[in-house]
Parts: structure tokens; C-alpha cells; sequence
């Protein structure tokens, strides 16, 4: 049997992780919370594939690509999260396992991060937990996948 996959996708501006804000999202790079996730993939018996992108069209492209591919979605959308119903089209035709994923947690923040246009589209949320939320969040599409 092929092993299953995961897509890891993260928005806008995540490449700027370690840089600035780390009293927000820490001082981790994406690079390190990516290796993170591919560790806890691997020791799961999953493969992982991460893409970050700053453009919207980008980002839809994947999930579009997705379909057939990725048995999982994990999408950590930046501030797309909040308005983007491009990225929420293609993710409600995505038919696997959707994870949406922050590392703040966007409802104890300013009042126009309390929207998420992924949510109702996702499996399950995992905000607030930092570097953290890459290892629950693959073990949760992990647990998800085995279902
Ligand atoms: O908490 C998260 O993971 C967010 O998705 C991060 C987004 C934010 O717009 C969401 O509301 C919550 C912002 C990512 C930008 O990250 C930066 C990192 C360093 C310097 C500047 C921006």
C-alpha cells in the first residue's frame, strides 16, 4: 500500500517567522516548525509535503492539486484565514482530512481575527499552542487518517 500524505500549507508572511513578533508566534523559524511537523509525520508512517506562499491564487492552486494526491490538508492560512472565500472554495472540494492551524490563538487578539472563513470548512482547529500546534496538528490527522 502507498503511504499517505499530508499537505502542509502556510500564508502569507509565515517566511518571516524568527525574524519579528516572537512575543506573538515565537522564535521558531518556519523552517523549524516544517521539520517538526516532518518528524512527527515520519513517526506516524505519513509523508509530508510543506508549501508557503504568499499569494492567494498560489495557495488555491495547491489545494486544487491536492485532490487525489494529499489525504490531509494542515493550513496554517496567515491572515487569509480571515477573508479569504478563495481558499475556503477550494478547501470545502478538498474530500480528506482538513486541519486549520495557528500558532497565536486569533480569538484572544484584535476582534477582526475572531472570523475565520476556514473553520467551517475544516476537520478540527488547533490554535494557541505555538511550535506545538505542528506536532498536534499532524498527530491529530494522523489519529483522523486512521479512522
Ligand atoms: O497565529 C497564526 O498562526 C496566524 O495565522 C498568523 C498570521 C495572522 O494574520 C493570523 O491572524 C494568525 C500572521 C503571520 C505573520 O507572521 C509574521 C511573523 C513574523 C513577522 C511578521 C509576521
Amino acid at each position: 500500500m502507498t503511504k499517505k500524505s499530508i499537505l502542509l500549507l502556510s500564508g502569507p508572511n509565515l517566511n518571516l517567522l524568527g525574524e519579528r513578533q516572537p512575543e506573538i508566534y515565537g522564535s521558531n523559524t518556519l523552517e523549524d516548525l516544517v521539520e517538526l511537523a516532518t518528524r512527527t509525520a515520519q513517526e506516524a508512517g505519513l509523508d509530508l509535503v510543506h508549501h508557503q506562499s504568499n499569494a492567494e491564487g498560489e495557495l488555491v492552486d495547491k489545494i486544487q492539486e491536492a485532490r487525489g494526491v494529499h489525504s490531509a490538508i494542515i493550513i496554517n492560512p496567515g491572515a487569509f484565514t480571515h477573508y479569504s472565500w478563495a481558499i475556503h472554495d477550494a478547501l470545502a472540494a478538498f474530500e480528506g482530512v482538513i486541519i486549520e492551524l495557528h500558532l497565536s490563538n486569533p480569538n484572544a487578539r484584535e476582534p477582526w481575527r475572531h472570523i475565520s472563513v476556514v473553520a467551517p470548512v475544516a476537520t478540527g482547529s488547533i490554535v494557541g499552542f505555538g511550535q506545538d500546534g505542528y506536532r498536534i496538528a499532524v498527530q491529530a490527522a494522523a489519529s483522523a487518517l486512521s479512522s
